[in-house]
């Protein structure tokens, strides 16, 4: 490995910059055109952009897989003239009628067929945006009640589902993005353990890896860092949605580091030690503006948690890790809980 510092680079998706509708209330902020939205990642310090399959081919549904490639390439061409690249595109299994019922796992063979057709054509955008990953966030693989469904076969169901895919086309990999809940009360794939349990039995295993949100680890009531490093020690951590979350809660996806500095810190630790990024993967951010935001702010978020993540990795490479050592060899942990607070609190 290079002793070279890891110079990140960082990518958000276009709905990131959203309009601040929520479950209770109608947007207040005024729509972002794609193309406007593009025009902010240089300026906002980003070079990669994440995207739904619809978000680079609206409507895709009613097009021929010759359309889609058509309107694909548009949208490379853009990316190009920003200097920007597509990071990995994810099918949008959650908004169509016939994803009422999950996509993969749908009771409905018909529905079960829509599924893996949507990310047939998806696989086709992410040839087309010359990127190489596919995100699965499974959102709707799973049930609201036990008894709607067999858990068992879902996962099969699952399994057979990834391995369409990756015969489909060779040159592409899929990072499984887990979450325990919403929409759904039980997800099917809630963990990085699920996710790489699947990824090994999958007909390549070697193209099946995970990307991994904070909010959603901690929504399982996991630590974040201990997620990503058990991923990095598979050689699985393809991508990360770094944000934050205030306890058990409806997913907030507030600006990473917001509502706790030092498991922040913990994360850009592991993903700093396990050399995330050497190999050209993105620090990717998944957070939302507060409903507040005023519409001249829609980007605040986003600055401070790229500003917020670099700060923290100078807070580790700064760390004095002599000072560590013996307190660890000593057993110390309380003299290491207060130089670690200390040096975040810059008082060390
Ligand atoms: C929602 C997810 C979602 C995905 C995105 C990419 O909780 O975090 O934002 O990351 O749709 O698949
Ligand atoms: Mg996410």
């Amino acid at each position: 490995m290079s002793t070279q510092p890891t110079k990140y680079r960082f990518s958000f998706g276009p709905w990131n910059i959203h309009e601040g509708a929520d479950p209770f209330g109608p947007t207040v902020r005024t729509p972002i055109s794609f193309a406007r939205k593009l025009k902010l990642y240089k300026k906002l310090g980003f070079d990669g952009v994440q995207f739904h399959d619809d978000d680079a081919v609206p409507g895709l549904d009613k097009l021929t897989p010759a359309q889609i490639a058509a309107k694909a390439r548009a949208v490379r061409r853009m990316l190009d003239g920003e200097g920007l690249v597509a990071e990995f595109v994810a099918p949008r299994l959650w908004e169509s009628p016939h994803t009422i019922d999950g996509g993969y796992t749908a009771n409905c063979p018909k529905e079960r067929q829509y599924a893996i057709e949507r990310s047939y054509r998806c696989i086709d955008i992410i040839r087309e945006l010359g990127c190489d990953l596919m995100v699965l966030w499974l959102a709707r693989e799973g049930t609201y009640i036990r008894e709607a469904k067999n858990a068992r076969v879902a996962v099969e169901w699952l399994l057979e589902a990834i391995n369409k895919m990756l015969a489909y086309d060779r040159g592409f990999r899929i990072a499984i993005e887990p979450k325990p809940n919403e929409p759904m009360d039980h997800a099917y794939i809630p963990t990085i353990g699920h996710a790489i349990a699947l990824a090994y039995r999958a007909d390549d295993p070697s193209r099946v890896g995970g990307l991994i949100e904070s909010a959603h680890a901690i929504l399982a009531g996991l630590d974040p860092s201990d997620e990503m490093a058990y991923a990095l020690s598979h050689g699985k951590l393809w991508s990360v949605h770094l944000n934050d979350q205030n306890g058990l809660k409806f997913d907030e996806d507030k600006s990473f580091g917001a509502a706790d500095l030092r498991r922040a810190f913990n994360q850009v630790r592991v993903l700093e030690e396990g050399g995330y990024g050497r190999n050209g993967e993105f620090v990717g951010l998944d957070v939302k503006a507060m409903r507040t935001t005023k519409l001249a702010d829609n980007t605040k978020h986003l600055a401070n948690s790229r500003a917020f993540f670099l700060a923290l990795l100078e807070k580790v490479r700064t760390l004095n890790r002599k000072k560590e050592a013996a307190l660890i060899a000593a057993r110390d942990y309380e003299g290491l809980e207060r130089y670690i607070v200390e040096h975040l609190m810059g008082l060390r």
